[in-house]
């Protein structure tokens, strides 16, 4: 029986038996395959890491996108970097006060061999009239643009390959540039409990360009080990703790379906655990 084996941990995998692989390929950029699964239906990785299944991937969409957006508020002007399966977009379109959602992504045959093999996780958020997807750099792409956004989430792979530079302080640095007053950042910053150190670099990094830099969690089954992080920088304070019953409303009216946000989640998704606590050092 055929098997995918992810490599992205020391001395610990997880394992998926694969029915079929619709996709293999080395892109541009990375080495990218697509496959069936019984257990998590389609299945995407990058350079042996899984990124994308069609059974859990709305844990991670819905936390990195919603939380943001409504504890902002409102947010006209949205920014993703990475996200090339769409799934991000998907979501942050779903919210009718995004005027415009601009998407960076390096790799541009990501986002067609998902829109191609993974059609659902999209949903034709790349044929909404909001879209705006350029393909780039997206570090090149903050450092360079004049436009400004209220929300920017950064969709990326973790810190290896082609992902590094998007966890670097600079990047940080410029994407505060790019925000509105009050704007938020969201980054994908991997699981605590195997990747220690990209918590402690972040807050580190992150903190040099932000009044409040911290993190919230979500629990994703395929990326294994727990609690992921997910990196969060503004200068309003005031963000992190938005009343319940104002996120109640801005939910309701929002008229949202979701499989895994909830206002409940959402305030106790800021709550750490303690062994992330102490990786938050200066
Ligand atoms: N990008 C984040 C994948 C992180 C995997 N890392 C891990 N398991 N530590 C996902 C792309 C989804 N749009």
């Amino acid at each position: 029986m055929k098997r995918f084996d992810e490599i992205l941990h020391q001395g610990y995998s997880q394992s998926f038996e694969v029915t079929d692989v619709l996709f293999h390929e080395k892109t541009e950029h990375q080495d990218l395959v697509i496959f069936e699964t019984p257990t998590f239906g389609r299945v995407m990785a990058l350079d042996n890491i899984v990124q994308v299944t069609t059974k859990d991937e709305y844990v991670y969409h819905e936390m990195l996108a919603h939380v943001p957006l409504l504890a902002h508020g409102n947010a006209p002007e949205v920014l993703i970097i990475g996200g090339g399966d769409g799934g991000i977009l998907r979501e942050v379109l779903r919210h009718r006060k995004v005027e415009r959602a601009t998407m960076v992504e390096i790799d541009g045959s990501v986002v067609d061999l998902c829109r191609k093999h993974l059609p659902e996780i999209s949903d034709g958020a790349f044929d909404d009239p909001r879209t705006d997807l350029i393909i780039t750099d997206g570090v090149k792409f903050v450092a360079e643009t004049d436009k400004r956004f209220d929300v920017i989430i950064v969709d990326s792979t973790d810190p290896v390959g082609p992902g590094e530079v998007l966890f670097t302080e600079s990047f940080y640095a410029d994407c505060k540039r790019c925000l509105t007053p009050g704007g938020v950042l969201v980054t994908q910053n991997g699981v605590p409990f195997f990747q220690a150190q990209e918590v402690t670099n972040t807050y580190q990094r992150m903190g040099k360009s932000f009044a409040d830099t911290g993190f919230y969690t979500a629990v994703v089954p395929t990326y294994v080990g727990g609690f992921m992080t997910l990196g969060w920088g503004t200068d309003d304070e005031t963000l992190r703790d938005v009343d319940i019953e104002v996120l109640r409303v801005r939910f309701e009216i929002s008229s949202l379906k979701t499989r895994y946000y909830t206002p409940d989640v959402h305030r106790a998704a800021f709550a750490l655990p303690q062994f992330i606590l102490d990786l938050m050092t200066d």
